[in-house]
């Protein structure tokens, strides 16, 4: 493609994907409110608030594919939610509907079904249960993404991202643990796909320990190669287990359930 957008390329997710993914287009669109260093050969960079609404439509104008891991990231008071995370993404899909982008990754989260025990292996047809504002604006965003693909065919891939972080920092993590390889790979057969329509995937490798089943996406053909287990012993000898009865071994969402609503 010519142009594709990374949005959060400022974050942990879009400043490791930026060179994962450079290959994919002529020209890589990077945006973030922060600072996002020096743009790379094929790099542009262009700041913006995701809340302000002709500034993505400005941003999106010229893309033919977005990865979108812009937004708040965790659980936040409501005003910082609505506006990154629900006015952020209507204002990226009016941008697209306008400026004819037609193919979208979307930064889901697992917090979207966190209130699912660890003992259940749920699939992409189960009912959200949000675990937290935060996981509410990912359903929505969700949402956002099945209307502007019945209404107008643009096309999503909402990928509900278990912890993608350089290893797994806790047991939990041996379960929902997502290397940047395997994520750089799933970001790649969503763009190498002729029709994607609008599946929701679960962001993990391909770890030993799993409470999700990615079985009604296996025609995408992404294979994860990188597994928790390798960090397993390391855990075991250095983080203390929790409880059994603790949130972080009970809900798959962990912490996230234990927290309060954030006020302002
Ligand atoms: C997320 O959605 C967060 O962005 C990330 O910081 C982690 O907390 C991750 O979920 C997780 O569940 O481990």
């Amino acid at each position: 493609m010519k142009r594709l957008l990374i949005t959060g390329a400022a974050g942990n997710l879009g400043a490791q994907m930026r060179t994962r993914l450079a290959h994919l287009a002529d020209t890589v669109r990077l945006s973030d409110r922060g600072d996002m260093g020096q743009a790379g050969p094929n790099e542009e960079t262009v700041p913006c608030d995701l809340g302000d609404r002709q500034a993505v439509e400005d941003l999106v104008k010229g893309c033919d594919g977005i990865v979108h891991f812009g937004g708040q990231a965790n659980e936040a008071p409501w005003s910082t939610i609505r506006n990154a995370n629900l006015d952020g993404v209507y204002n990226l899909y009016e941008a697209c509907r306008l400026h004819g982008c037609n193919r979208v990754v979307f930064a889901s989260s697992n917090h979207a079904t966190g209130y699912y025990k660890q003992d259940e292996v749920i699939d992409n047809s189960v009912y959200p249960r949000p675990d937290g504002l935060y996981g509410v604006s990912k359903v929505f965003g969700e949402m956002m993404a099945s209307l502007y693909h019945d209404k107008f065919g643009i096309e999503t891939a909402s990928i509900r991202i278990g912890s993608s972080f350089p290893e797994p920092r806790n047991h939990r993590m041996l379960y929902t643990w997502l290397s940047y390889d395997d994520l750089a790979r799933l970001i790649e057969r969503i763009f190498d796909v002729p029709k994607l329509g609008c599946p929701v995937i679960y962001g993990a490798s391909a770890n030993d320990q799993t409470f999700w089943d990615n079985s009604r996406i296996a025609w995408l053909g992404w294979r994860p190669q990188d597994n928790s287990a390798a960090w397993k012993e390391k855990l075991d000898a250095e983080v203390e287990k929790p409880a059994a009865d603790a949130p972080d071994v009970v809900y798959q969402g962990g912490m996230f359930t234990a927290d309060g609503i954030h006020q302002e």
